[in-house]
């Protein structure tokens, strides 16, 4: 009767060892063997529940009884064990096949990026109005009508307003054409004196060719003081000149026309690549017209409550791709945003 009992209890250590064996050897992730510790040595686990069978035992054979489950549950942690370090081990594998590096193949070259010959030379004429005293200021694309015309004395009949040239988005707005809108915006925050100039996009529905583009940028520069005159704005400009495209180099004033400026002027400078002579680059006129420029009208002063009569001012604009054309000799002004690195990477 003992010897059936105890071979019974054996019989069924085993059979749990057996299974548990099983079980383990199929799990295929390290959440199913923690699962399956859980089963097994949990406190509701297989083993406490066989464990409970202890007390229905004669008090003598409950010492082998007790031997006998310590060694299933030596075994069963052993296996568990040994499958969770396989499997630690597979998944360790499987991440490392995926991150390999083949450190024989050569090395991925680095590109270095540069400025944009737009934003270089942006930098450089900030550099040269900084040190004459300007102050570098940004003003918005999208522009109010008043701003950009009504207030630079540009009348509703004149014919730069006209849909075919200005990109209008509705309710008394366009995409400014000309960065002279911060001449007023400037005027309205700021008594005179002052000196500054504003960079920035410009937009207009001009067909693009070699020299013209929808979207370019333009450079604004205006000061404004007592007894301000013609001289002074030359002498600026002059500077300007020698300092972006070398000293030899000549400005000239024709007379022009922007409404709000009087007396007004077509800016050109000599021809840096035959000096004036006369070439391909100049059109054979030895001169390159950069922008235009005057002294600022008493009708802008008097659209800011400035006292024409105590202050007056100069202002110019100039078209920046048309700078860097001039600079580095770039053909054709659509070459700066076709994005070809034949040609971006020699500004490098
Ligand atoms: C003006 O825009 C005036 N606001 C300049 C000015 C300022 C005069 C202050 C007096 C006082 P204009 O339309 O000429 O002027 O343009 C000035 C410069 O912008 C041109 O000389 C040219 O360099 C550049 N520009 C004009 N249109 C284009 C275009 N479609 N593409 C590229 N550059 C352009």
């Amino acid at each position: 009767m003992e010897l059936v009992q105890e071979e019974k209890m054996q019989h069924e250590i085993d059979a749990l060892v057996a299974r548990g064996i099983e079980e383990i050897q199929k799990a295929g992730s390290l959440r199913e063997v923690e699962t399956l510790r859980v089963q097994f040595f949990g406190k509701k686990g297989s083993l406490a529940e066989l464990q409970k069978t202890l007390g229905s035992l004669p008090v003598e054979e409950r010492p082998a009884f007790g031997a006998r489950m310590n060694d299933a549950r030596a075994r069963l942690g052993e296996v568990l064990d040994t499958k969770n370090a396989d499997l630690e081990e597979q998944s360790l594998n499987v991440k490392l096949a995926a991150e390999s590096i083949d450190i024989s193949l050569p090395g991925r070259e680095q590109r270095e990026g540069g400025l944009h010959p737009v934003s270089d030379v942006s930098r450089q004429i900030f550099r040269i109005f900084e040190s004459m005293g300007f102050t570098v200021l940004d003003g918005p694309e999208l522009e109010e009508e008043y701003y950009n015309f009504d207030a630079l004395n540009i009348p509703v009949h004149h014919p730069a307003r006209e849909d075919q040239d200005s990109f209008y988005v509705g309710e008394g707005r366009l995409l400014r054409t000309q960065t002279s809108p911060m001449q007023i915006r400037t005027f309205e925050r700021f008594a005179p004196p002052l000196a500054a100039i504003s960079p920035g996009k410009c937009f207009r529905r001009d067909a693009v060719d070699a020299t013209h583009l929808h979207t370019f940028h333009q450079v604004e520069g205006f000061l404004v003081d007592k007894g301000v005159s013609m001289a002074d704005l030359k002498g600026v400009l002059t500077t300007f000149a020698h300092r972006m495209f070398g000293s030899e180099t000549r400005i000239r004033f024709r007379p022009d026309f922007f409404p709000f400026v009087e007396p007004g002027a077509e800016v050109a400078i000599s021809c840096f690549a035959c000096g004036g002579k006369g070439c391909r680059t100049c059109k054979q006129t030895g001169w390159i017209e950069i922008g235009g420029a005057g002294m600022i009208h008493p009708a802008v002063f008097k659209s800011v409550g400035y006292d024409y009569q105590e202050w007056s001012g100069f202002a110019f604009g100039m078209g920046i791709e048309r700078i860097v054309m001039k600079k580095y000799g770039v053909p054709d002004i659509r070459m700066f945003y076709e994005n070809d690195m034949r040609f971006l990477s020699q500004f490098h």
